[in-house]
């Protein structure tokens, strides 16, 4: 009982900020994303009669601690699902997720690692039951089902049966890229899990950005559909600062941001200054994400790579959803 699947990561462009359920992981918000091809993780799920407990493998190094807590966790939904509450796993994953490129790779691993857990245990979902699983390993894993633009409906429903992504516009459909802007930093100091619960919990401007959503995501996918790059550009890097305004207002206040990150946002303002549709947005850490059209590709690779404090830029197009490698 053995599957592969790849999965790639997604960049929001309307961020996932806030949960209303920790455990079920239910957000506050609904999201919308751009699946990128250029990172990706491969994960093969193999279930075993033999075995006694799971193995996690992560670039075939083992894993022990909180990392394989959560993958055994994650397990135990899907033998719940399946009703082999006593078949145990292998799980090999290969992250191609440069760690420094500022990407979360929880989206792209548990996306892969639902995608072949359920696959090789015999079950057969549908791609939202197949998110609404893939959301109870990691929230914004559960948008990068789907290649292209997808987004992540809230739901209703306190059992969460309601909450999972849907596609929005495929991987084909438009080719915007995304640069990542990747900063001489250290790791982030607060995770992006426990940054959210402190604004859910203490940040004044917490409703605020909640009440902000609706006409963001309207506008948004106005703005995909008529492929209005200045749009989408615009609604995004504005969505990303209202984001990061909360922070500022919690207690203790934080913020993910340092003086290159603000430098490369003013680079990109400039940029748009000299006529280049260039737009940023930025995760739970200080490296940012620069969306262009192809055409401004050189331009936007020269600039950020000569700027002092970036280390490196690493381009991408949108990605495919979750596929299957067959043995
Ligand atoms: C997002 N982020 O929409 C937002 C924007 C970070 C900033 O989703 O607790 O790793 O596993 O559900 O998905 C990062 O949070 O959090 C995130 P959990 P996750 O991409």
């Amino acid at each position: 009982m053995k599957a592969t699947a790849k999965a790639h990561t997604n960049i929001a462009l309307i961020k996932y900020w806030g949960k209303r359920n920790d455990s079920l992981i239910l957000p506050t918000n609904n999201s919308l994303s751009l699946t990128l091809d250029g990172f990706y993780t491969e994960t093969t799920v193999d279930f075993q009669d033999s075995l006694t407990e799971d193995s996690f493998f992560l670039n075939k190094e083992k894993i022990n601690g909180i990392a394989y807590e959560r993958v055994t966790l994650f397990l135990d939904l899907i033998r719940k699902i399946a009703d082999k509450p006593n078949l145990f796993a292998t799980v090999h994953s290969t992250n191609h997720v440069p760690t420094a490129a500022g990407f979360a790779s929880s989206a792209s691993g548990f996306a892969a690692l639902a995608a072949a857990g359920s696959k090789a245990i015999g079950l057969q979902l549908a791609d939202h039951e197949l998110s609404r699983l893939t959301r109870q390993g990691s929230g914004s894993a559960c948008r990068s089902i789907y290649g292209g633009f997808a987004e992540w409906q809230q739901g209703t429903l306190e059992d969460g049966s309601d909450s999972y992504a849907v596609p929005i516009a495929e991987q084909n459909f438009w080719d915007v890229r995304v640069a990542a802007i990747v900063l001489s930093a250290k790791e982030k100091k607060v995770s992006s899990r426990e940054g959210m619960k402190r604004t859910v919990d203490t940040s004044p401007f917490f409703k605020g950005w909640v009440d902000s959503i609706p006409a963001d995501l309207r506008e948004i996918k106005q703005g995909i559909e008529a492929r209005d790059f200045e749009k989408v550009g615009a609604v995004a890097e504005a969505n990303c600062l209202k984001m990061h305004a909360t922070t500022l207002g919690a207690a203790p206040p934080f913020t993910y941001w340092n003086d290159i990150t603000v430098s490369v946002m003013q680079t990109v303002q400039k940029l748009r200054e000299e006529g280049i549709p260039a737009y940023f947005t930025i995760d739970a850490g200080p490296n940012v994400k620069v969306l262009y059209l192809p055409e401004n590709e050189d331009k936007i690779v020269n600039t950020f790579r000569h700027l002092p404090g970036v280390t490196d830029v690493i381009v991408s197009k949108p990605g495919r959803g979750v596929t299957y490698t067959t043995e």
